[in-house]
């Protein structure tokens, strides 16, 4: 069974590294938080099914061999349902009990630098997200915009950028789900430091045990990122850090969506840390999580 909210983008439930031959103890729990609708399907064994992306099936396969893998969902490969294909991975929620979720969209830019020179080469102003844009702030188009009543997908990605703390900060929160069910999705203005603590503050409920362990999390993950040949060699745009924690006490934080990370060519790498100018391809990732890192241990009392 799912777990559905039309408004925060995509799915965002992922697995364990449970066994494919272990069946998850309470498929009740398992979330889909759609945005693109039929995108994501619950497969054998309680497995989740994203439709299939080459480009993230690559990533994928990567990462099983990469210093990461206890970082990701780990992958079964593809599937077929009902004529379509479907990369298959473990559900990161399956051995939480009534858990709550959040996602936080990392890196300093949310689109990658090929949709820059597609849009300039190619503009393709997109009605969407002109409205879009207007209900969360009428004043925001340009005379030109207004005029055409459609924005570039990558205007539309640095406004979004701007007006939240993905500029600033370097990450984003893009939705929480609470353990008892509530999901909220307004974060699209959640921009100052105070603002991104008090959001951060209220899905932990405020328990000092929740921060810590998820700290112990993303520590480690940094120290992972920093020395991992998949994350040097990868521009990763888009991709999301999923949080889950429930009453016992027990957090997890896993790296997801990845069908907007694309392999650098051989001569470049990057630190994911530089500040971004066009032709870098940095990706300001690892900043993000440094400032988040930074932010969740303010939440906690000084010793
Ligand atoms: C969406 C969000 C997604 C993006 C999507 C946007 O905006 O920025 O990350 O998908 O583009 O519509 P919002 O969160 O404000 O609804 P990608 O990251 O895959 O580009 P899309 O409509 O072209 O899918």
């Amino acid at each position: 069974m799912f777990y559905e909210s039309s408004t925060w983008k995509k799915h965002r439930s992922l697995g364990t590294s449970s066994p494919l031959s272990m069946p998850p103890k309470k498929p009740q729990q398992w979330l889909q938080v759609v945005g693109h609708a039929g995108s994501f399907h619950v497969g054998e064994y309680g497995m989740l099914l994203k439709r299939f992306c080459e480009g993230e099936q690559q990533c994928f396969q990567k990462l099983m061999d990469d210093t990461l893998k206890p970082f990701v969902p780990t992958y079964h490969g593809v599937v077929q349902r009902d004529e379509h294909d479907y990369n298959m991975m473990d559900n990161l929620l399956t051995h939480f009990n009534t858990p709550a979720i959040m996602d936080c969209k990392m890196g300093s830019r949310t689109y990658l630098e090929e949709e820059l020179l597609i849009a300039q080469e190619r503009p393709q102003p997109r009605k969407d997200m002109y409205e879009k844009m207007v209900a969360v702030d009428p004043e925001a188009p340009t005379a030109q915009e207004r005029a055409q009543q459609a924005v570039l997908k990558t205007r539309y990605m640095q406004w979004r950028e701007t007006l939240s703390s993905t500029t600033t900060m370097g990450f984003r929160i893009e939705g929480v789900r609470k353990a008892n069910g509530v999901c909220q999705t307004n974060f699209k203005r959640t921009k100052s430091r105070e603002q991104v603590m008090e959001a951060l503050q209220d899905f932990v409920d405020s328990n000092t045990q929740i921060v810590r362990g998820y700290l112990r999390r993303l520590k480690q993950l940094r120290q992972v990122l920093e020395t991992s040949d998949f994350f040097r060699t990868h521009e990763v745009v888009g991709s999301s850090l999923l949080f889950v924690h429930d009453g016992s006490g027990k957090t997890g934080v896993w790296m997801i969506d990845f069908g907007k990370t694309v392999a650098l060519p051989p001569h470049l790498s990057v630190d994911h840390r530089t500040p971004w100018v066009e032709g870098n391809r940095e990706d300001g990732y690892l900043w993000g999580l440094d400032n988040l890192i930074d932010i969740l241990t303010s939440l906690l009392p000084l010793t």
